[in-house]
C-alpha cells in the first residue's frame, strides 16, 4: 500500500508514521510537509533512511508540487497538515483559512482527478463548539465552531463531505479530542506547562482554569486512524476520544506533582478570547462499529509523557530556540 501522509513532521503526524511503519512491512509512506514552525523532521530521524519512507517538502496549497505524487498512484491519503493552534488563529486567522481550507481542497481535487483510493481527513472535536456541564459530542452534533481555527477545520470537513457527495470520492472524517504525548509543540497546554515547570517559571492558566478538555494519548489516536483507514465506511464521520475529562487546573496540578514542583508556580492570566468551556467525546461509533479501544489510561499516559519530556529536554530546547530550522534550510532550502 502506498500512503500519502500530509503534515507528517508535526506532532500527531510523526507519531502516526512511527506507528504505521512499526506495524506494517508492506506499506510505503510519502510524507508531505511544508515544515512550518510546527514541523520538525527530528521527530522522524530514526526512520529517515527506511526504504518504506520518503519525505517531500511541499505546501499543501501548491498544486504543482503535489501533482507528481498523485500521478504516481496512491492507495490513500491521510491528511494531518494544518495550522493547529487556537491562540495563533486568534492572532492571525488568514493562514488558517489558506492552509486548512484551501490546502484541503487542493488535496481533494488531486485525489479526485487521480482516483486516489481513500481520503482520511483528520479533524477535531472543536468543530462542534462548546458543551455545558452535561452531554457529549456525537457525530450528529451540529457544527458550531467558535475560533478561527475550528471554523477553518469545519470548512475543510464540509469540503470533504462535498467531494464525497458530489464526486463520490471515498472519504472518512475523524474528529478527535485533545491529544498529548511525545513530540507535541510546546505552545500546547501540556508541553508548555511541563517546560515552564521544569525551568521553575510561572505556569500561565487562562481564565479560571476550569475549562474542560477530554484527553487522549496520541498513540490511541493513531490506532483509531489506522482502523478508519482500513475499515471505515466511506462518507462516515468517526469521533475519537477516551472519556478522560479534566479541568486545565487538574492537568497542571498533576504535572507539578509529578515533577515535585510547588503549586505557587500556577499563575492565572487573561482568558483566551471565545474560550470553549468544555469538550467531551462520545466515541461509541468507532468502538462499536470498528472495534477501537484505547490502550492508555490518562494517569499512566500522562506519567509516560512527563518522563519523555524530562528525558528529551534537548528536543524541547531545539524546538524553542529554532535550531532545527538551520538544518532544514541547508538540506531543503529556506522557507
Ligand atoms: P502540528 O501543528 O503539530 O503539525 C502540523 C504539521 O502540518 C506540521 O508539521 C506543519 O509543518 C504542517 N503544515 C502546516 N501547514 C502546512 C502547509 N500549508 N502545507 C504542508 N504542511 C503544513 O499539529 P498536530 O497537533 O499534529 O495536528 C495534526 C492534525 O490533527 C491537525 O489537522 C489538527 O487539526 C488535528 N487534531 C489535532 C489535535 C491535537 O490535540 N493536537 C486533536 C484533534 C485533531
Ligand atoms: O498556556 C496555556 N494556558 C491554558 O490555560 C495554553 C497553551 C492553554 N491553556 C488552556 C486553553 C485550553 O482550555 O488549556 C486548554 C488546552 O489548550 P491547547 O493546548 O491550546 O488546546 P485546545 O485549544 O483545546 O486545542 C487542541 O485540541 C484540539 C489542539 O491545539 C487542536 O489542534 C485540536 O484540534
Amino acid at each position: 500500500m502506498k500512503l500519502l501522509v500530509t503534515g507528517g513532521a508535526g506532532f500527531i503526524g510523526s507519531n502516526y508514521i512511527h506507528y504505521m511503519l512499526g506495524r506494517y512491512s508492506d506499506l510505503s509512506i510519502i510524507n508531505v510537509d511544508a515544515l512550518t514552525y510546527a514541523g520538525n523532521l527530528h521527530n522522524l530521524q530514526s526512520i529517515d533512511q527506511s526504504e518504506q519512507y520518503r519525505f517531500v517538502r511541499a505546501d499543501i496549497t501548491d498544486r504543482a508540487a503535489l501533482e507528481p505524487l498523485f500521478a504516481e498512484g496512491l492507495d490513500a491519503v491521510v491528511h494531518f497538515a494544518a495550522e493547529s493552534h487556537v491562540d495563533r488563529s486568534i492572532e492571525q486567522p488568514e493562514v488558517f483559512v489558506r492552509t486548512n481550507v484551501l490546502g484541503t481542497q487542493t488535496l481533494l481535487e488531486l485525489a479526485r482527478q487521480y482516483g486516489t483510493g481513500k481520503f482520511v481527513h483528520v479533524s477535531t472535536d472543536e468543530v462542534y463548539g462548546t458543551l455545558g456541564e452535561e452531554g457529549l459530542f456525537s457525530e450528529t452534533t451540529p457544527l458550531a465552531p467558535n475560533s478561527p481555527y475550528s471554523a477553518s477545520k469545519a470548512g475543510s470537513d464540509l469540503l470533504v463531505r462535498a467531494y464525497h457527495e458530489t464526486y463520490g470520492l471515498t472519504v472518512n472524517i475523524t474528529r478527535c479530542s485533545n491529544n498529548y504525548g511525545p513530540y507535541q509543540f510546546p505552545e500546547k497546554l501540556i508541553p508548555r506547562m511541563l517546560q515552564q515547570a521544569m525551568e521553575d517559571k510561572p505556569l500561565p492558566v487562562y481564565g479560571d482554569g476550569l475549562n474542560i478538555r477530554d484527553w487522549l494519548y496520541v498513540e490511541d489516536h493513531c490506532s483509531a486512524i489506522d482502523l478508519v483507514l482500513r475499515k471505515g465506511k466511506s462518507g462516515e464521520v468517526y469521533n475519537i476520544g477516551g472519556r478522560n475529562e479534566r479541568t486545565n487546573l487538574q492537568v497542571v496540578r498533576t504535572i507539578l506533582a509529578e515533577l515535585g514542583k510547588p503549586e505557587s508556580l500556577i499563575t492565572f492570566v487573561e482568558d483566551r478570547l471565545g474560550h470553549d468551556r468544555r469538550y467531551a467525546i462520545d466515541a461509541d461509533r468507532i468502538r462499536n462499529e470498528l472495534g477501537w479501544t484505547p490502550k492508555h489510561d490518562y494517569e499512566s499516559g500522562i506519567r509516560e509523557t512527563i518522563r519523555w519530556y524530562k528525558a528529551n529536554r534537548q528536543w524541547l530546547k531545539d524546538v524553542r530556540d529554532g535550531s532545527y530550522r538551520a538544518y532544514y534550510d541547508t538540506r531543503y532550502g529556506s522557507s
